[in-house]
């Protein structure tokens, strides 16, 4: 399988059904829909849709069910990246390799821009059918548990109030299961259940994308290290100049890729119920261990 064709042609897929959804930049007040556009529309990776729509396939679904919630998890993926980059928050001024949305649009509107991802995320999520084991109930309390206080929000709590401090690895984790896994986790779940999944797909999606998701944190953390700017489309070493609990700062580089190692056999090793279906799950999980961006 060539893994990069098959991405890039995954992203175009969901880039067409994100403009679909998305109110275009012109409709009133068009300063808010171009700021969601321009940090949307920026070029980011779109793992979260491409591996709710792969996991859709594994259980024997078809993608253009999933699409709707693929396309919600993107958006409230990038509302999160516009939140973390406030001067309020990281600070930040470059982001999927050009300037953050506060940086061009003014932080009033980036704020609001980050809301109205997170809310259209809903909007968007609601069109999707219901399916006989997941009722659109399910699906909307999943969606909102991942993005809640509990989980993504926890995580970015625990982050903040981590730094300048040091951090165990039980607090790594902690923050690494709720910032980063959570939301991973939640797409795949989606996916399968948008596929009708059994109870055991299920579980076997809800093991895998936790286990990938810290991998990929774990990734994430030892890039920001390792990279540059310029590959990375945002900024390189902010986590050691703001004194982030990493894993390379707790556990050093070699001991952080090998953990990541262990993760992915881990996220590998879940999917053994799904067969052969998850093949394409499986390549997602390598390529995510050996990315350099
Ligand atoms: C509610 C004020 C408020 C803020 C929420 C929760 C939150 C802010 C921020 C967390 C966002 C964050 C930085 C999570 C870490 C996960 C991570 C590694 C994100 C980068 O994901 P990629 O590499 O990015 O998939 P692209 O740009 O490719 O989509």
């Amino acid at each position: 399988m060539d893994l990069q064709n098959y991405l890039r042609t995954q992203q175009t897929e969901v880039d067409r059904a994100l403009d679909r959804f998305l109110p275009k930049a012109s409709v009133k007040p068009a300063t808010i829909h171009r700021a969601m556009r321009y940090s949307l529309f920026a070029g980011g990776k779109r793992l979260r849709p491409i591996l709710c729509l792969d996991a859709a396939e594994a259980c024997s679904g078809l993608t253009e069910s999933a699409m709707p919630l693929a396309c919600a998890l993107e958006c409230i993926h990038t509302y999160s990246l516009i939140h973390d980059d406030l001067p309020s928050m990281d600070n930040d001024d470059f982001r999927r390799g050009r300037a953050t949305c506060h940086k061009v649009f003014g932080e009033g509107i980036a704020i609001l821009a980050g809301d109205a991802l997170l809310t259209i995320a809903f909007e968007i999520a609601a069109q999707a059918e219901a399916w006989p084991r997941y009722d659109l109930r399910e699906i909307l309390l999943e969606i909102s548990a991942a993005a809640g206080s509990r989980k993504l929000i926890a995580g970015q709590v625990a982050d903040l109030e981590g730094e300048g401090r040091p951090s165990s690895r039980a607090q790594l984790r902690y923050i690494h299961e709720n910032k980063t896994a959570a939301l991973l986790t939640t797409a795949v779940r989606l996916g399968a259940m948008s596929a009708n999944a059994t109870p055991t797909q299920l579980s076997a999606m809800s093991d895998f994308g936790r286990a990938l998701g810290l991998a990929f944190q774990v990734i994430d953390d030892v890039l920001d290290v390792t990279q540059t700017s310029e590959k990375l489309g945002k900024s390189a070493g902010k986590d050691a100049a703001a004194q982030k609990a990493t894993y390379p700062a707790v556990i050093g580089l070699d001991k952080s890729r090998a953990e990541a190692g262990r993760l992915t056999r881990q996220a590998h090793e879940a999917l053994q119920p799904l067969g052969k279906k998850a093949d394409t799950l499986h390549a997602l999980a390598n390529h995510l261990l050996e990315r350099e961006y």
